[in-house]
């Protein structure tokens, strides 16, 4: 059996970053005490055949809550978040994180508009209303 001194550093490396990731984490989440912070949330979503799931998911989060949506897709696309009219374009192999203060409340949908070519002309032939949303961001009273 061949040796492999590089197996174990590597992994009690990996080991190490997870745990400062996580107290990393912790830290910024307990913030100052006076008042403290608003709650931070943060989630995934993957755009794969054009949409996340067969029934577009609903997103809740309380006013003045920050949460930050993270992008990925399999074909380039603008993602349009309604309502607060936040606009990312977004290409496969990437991440985008689109970061949504939600200071009004409502349910707003979030639509992908122009995937391939259609994408690189950013909100120029911006049709809305006909398609289904990828998901419905709710902003619930706190
Ligand atoms: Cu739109």
């Amino acid at each position: 059996m061949k040796k492999t001194p590089f197996r174990l550093p590597l992994a009690s490396l990996g080991l190490a970053l997870f745990l400062l990731c996580i107290s990393a984490q912790s830290q910024s989440q307990s913030g100052p005490a006076a008042g403290g912070p608003l709650p931070q949330q943060r989630m995934a979503l993957a755009i794969a055949q054009r949409k996340i799931a067969a029934k577009p998911p609903t997103v809740r989060v309380k006013q003045h809550d920050t949460i930050t949506l993270d992008w990925t897709t399999d074909e380039i696309v603008n993602i349009h978040l309604h309502g607060y009219d936040q606009l990312l374009t977004v290409k496969p192999g990437e991440t985008k994180a689109m970061r949504i203060d939600a200071a009004v409340q409502g349910r707003f949908p979030v639509s992908a508009h122009g995937y391939g070519t259609q994408a690189e002309g950013k909100g120029k032939q911006h049709k809305h209303h006909r398609e289904t949303p990828l998901m419905y961001l709710e902003v619930l009273p706190r």
